[in-house]
């Protein structure tokens, strides 16, 4: 990162005067409430957990030293835990999954045209549901013999808070279902609240001086998750049901029967849930309903297309984490116009240029919006953006808010286009765009050259050293590492191992430095020393070799088993050696891969660095896997779609269990794990006399339930 402010230290709390802590800590007092707030009441925080912990840490030593100041109001005395650590958590025995999303009248052309491809189905009849996309939250209601026993929010899909007590206080979810009843059966639909409900709250909210909550869905989302059920119940929400998880058997073959038979027992279906033949008639009710949208008298923010048939819907299956068989039209993201008030150039740990546009702040769907990502070089000129542009912004979702038009007519005088640096904004060394020798074709991406000297990449990497699932030394997170890199006591990765040798000599000491305590130091050098022993999958991935993640780390950890095998191979490892070959053989492991591998091993100031590492740390072998695991040393493939798990998700899992994967059956192969649509490879298996089991099954011998 460049331009970072220079770090403003404040004071340290012991030099404060009486009457400066009492403003500090009332003001502290504020912006700690008010923070707060947003996170457990509108679920709609504003600043990192890191930033929100520091602010806390100084609210705290202010207390310690005026402990006048630590009244019974004290933030310290009443605050309650994460909302993580409320609610009891639930899994979903069929998980949550998402929609895809498409915007355009083609996109959804599109999804018909996969879906009949997919089945095959050239020109015979295939329907389609549609229903508004309600824009609340996400439940999964567990009735079993027709008894509510269980409410979920959708969490990240796997693991939802349990949130019975709350959902038994909406009026319209029923405690006992009408007709004759299955012995399980989870109805999935979106909780949400009125406009009208909403303006009441929020009036409410205003004359109790209590903060407002910026839109229905917040609200609907702080309502349900109350831990007292009480407030819950002061608060009207609604429901409605759009689909099913477990379900003991269903009560029709089609989506829109089933959503009817819901309805029969007594659940809220929204009633402009219908039937469409074609991409025609669903474009048409889409337009339809985005004019009635205001008048809804709720928020949505699209429709749902779904498969109508459910036969068809499982033999579509999922791709990732979202059906083949239905998908999300959303409406057009929210906009807003702001000025393009500079263009900051950040660095990053392989030197990457990336710019990002500084705005003056506004409000893009209820988010206040000051920054936007601008890709990089190409996506500058391709859209001619320059700095003092009127530009029109757009948040969808959760997403980085991205630059969608440079309004021409609005820029300056004078306004000159804007020149992506050649030279590296920190360091000054010559940035450059690769050309892939291959395809002769140019990097998006600018790199700074000077990796051995551009203090941005060499943060960055420090940064990732110390990173939680690298090295994992607590207590010297980002700021620490600019710290002590500005400082000049930690340049190298090798220097944090030397620091509290070389600290002891320091005048004045750490623990006399502004924003240091005794404790603090203390804290450090022991987290530091704890590191000293580390295993070599982390080493490997600790170093910041580009395309050596996590995953990459542990494949080399375990194809070498020591580091030094590994080294000796990667510095071997010139184009067309043996070497080289031996690295683009292991499974998983690319060329791309081992080309990074020898370019970082071969460069002499990278060996004499892991040569100082290696004399201060041990490294031990990479950490067992889970013993007794019935597929360790299995060789394992998997094939068709998976629905709980992504392939990467299913391969790193695999290993974690100690199982090999392969991309094809052959002899070897010892267990297929096949999803809905697999073809040869099962074939294959039959033939080969191999198991065959399903992905719920692979979860089940794998002891994850
Ligand atoms: O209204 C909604 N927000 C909504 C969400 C409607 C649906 O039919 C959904 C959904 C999320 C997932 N269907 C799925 C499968």
């Amino acid at each position: 990162m460049t331009k970072k402010p220079s770090h403003a230290h404040p004071a340290p709390v012991e030099q404060l005067t009486p009457l400066e802590a009492r403003a500090e800590h009332a003001r502290l007092h504020e912006e700690i409430a008010a923070h707060d707030r947003r996170y457990y009441q509108e679920d709609a925080p504003t600043i990192s957990d890191a930033d929100y912990d520091a602010l806390r840490l100084r609210y705290q030593e202010l207390e310690r030293a005026f402990p006048e100041l630590a009244t019974a109001e004290s933030l310290t005395k009443t605050v309650g835990a994460r909302p993580s650590e409320k609610f009891a958590k639930v899994k979903h025995t069929v998980p949550m999954l998402s929609l895809g999303n498409v915007f355009s009248d083609e996109e959804v052309e599109d999804f018909v045209a996969r879906v009949r491809r997919f089945l095959n189905l050239r020109d015979g009849a295939l329907r389609f549901t549609f229903e508004p996309k309600i824009d609340g939250l996400s439940c999964s209601l567990r009735y079993e013999k027709g008894r509510l026993v269980q409410a979920a929010t959708r969490g990240d899909g796997y693991e939802g808070e349990d949130v019975t007590a709350n959902i038994r206080t909406v009026d319209e979810i029923p405690q006992r279902l009408r007709g004759d009843n299955l012995d399980v059966l989870e109805v999935r639909g979106e909780v949400y609240m009125t406009h009208r409900d909403f303006a009441a709250l929020n009036a409410r909210q205003k004359e109790a001086g209590k903060t407002l909550f910026a839109n229905p869905r917040n609200a609907a989302a702080g309502s349900l998750r109350q831990l007292d059920p009480k407030i819950t119940a002061s608060r009207p929400l609604h429901f409605f049901a759009y689909g099913w998880g477990e379900a003991s058997a269903l009560p029709a073959k089609t989506q829109l029967g089933v959503l009817e038979a819901l309805r029969s027992y007594g659940l809220p279906v929204n009633p402009l849930t219908t039937l469409c033949d074609s991409a025609e008639e669903m474009l048409a009710h889409y337009r339809a309903i985005e004019t009635q949208r205001a008048t809804l008298g709720y928020d949505i923010d699209g429709v749902v297309y779904k498969v109508d048939d459910i036969a068809l819907q499982e033999r579509l299956g999922f791709v990732s984490r979202a059906p083949r068989w239905a998908v999300a039209h959303k409406f057009p993201a929210e906009r807003a116009t702001t000025i393009l008030s500079d263009i900051e150039i950040q660095v990053g740990r392989t030197g990457a240029l990336t710019p990002v546009a500084r705005l003056e702040p506004v409000t893009v769907g209820g988010v206040v919006v000051s920054n936007a990502t601008l890709h990089n070089e190409d996506y500058i000129e391709d859209k001619d953006i320059r700095i003092g542009d009127t530009v029109v912004v757009q948040r969808a979702g959760d997403v980085i808010p991205q630059i969608v038009e440079v309004m021409k007519e609005r820029r300056p005088h004078g306004a000159k286009p804007y020149a992506f640096p050649h030279i590296c904004p920190r360091c000054g060394s010559a940035a450059l765009r690769e050309i892939d020798e291959k395809t002769g074709k140019t990097d998006a991406v600018r790199r700074c050259t000077g990796s051995l000297v551009c203090p941005a990449q060499a943060i960055e990497r420090l940064k990732h050293f110390a990173s939680r699932n690298a090295m994992d030394i607590e207590g010297l997170g980002d700021k620490q590492i600019e710290f002590f890199y500005d400082e000049g006591m930690i340049r190298t990765a090798s220097d944090i191992f030397t620091l509290a040798k070389r600290e002891a000599h320091m005048s004045p000491r750490l623990a006399e430095r502004e924003g240091y305590g005794e404790t603090s130091v203390r804290n450090l050098f022991a987290a530091i020393e704890a590191r000293r022993k580390i295993p070599v999958n982390r080493f490997i991935y600790a170093l910041g070799v580009r395309h050596v993640g996590e995953t990459n780390a542990r494949r080399l950890a375990r194809h070498f088993g020591d580091f030094e095998s590994l080294r000796e191979t990667a510095s071997a490892a010139a184009p067309g050696s043996d070497a080289r070959e031996r690295i683009n053989s292991i499974d998983g492991v690319g060329p791309v891969v081992a080309e990074a591998l020898h370019d970082f091993f071969a460069e002499p100031h990278n060996e004499r660095e892991i040569d100082a590492l290696l004399k201060q740390i041990t490294l031990e072998p990479m950490p067992a896997v889970a013993l007794a695991s019935p597929v360790a040393g299995k060789t394992v493939v998997f094939t068709g779609a998976l629905e709980r798990l992504t392939r990467d998700e299913a391969k790193a899992q695999a290993e974690r269990f100690g199982a090999h994967v392969a991309g094809s059956v052959s002899k070897k192969t010892d267990l297929v794990v096949a999803g809905p649509g697999a073809g040869s490879k099962l074939k294959k298996a039959a033939e080969l006399g191999i198991e065959v089991i399903s992905e719920d099954e692979w979860f089940a011998r794998t002891g994850q339930g």
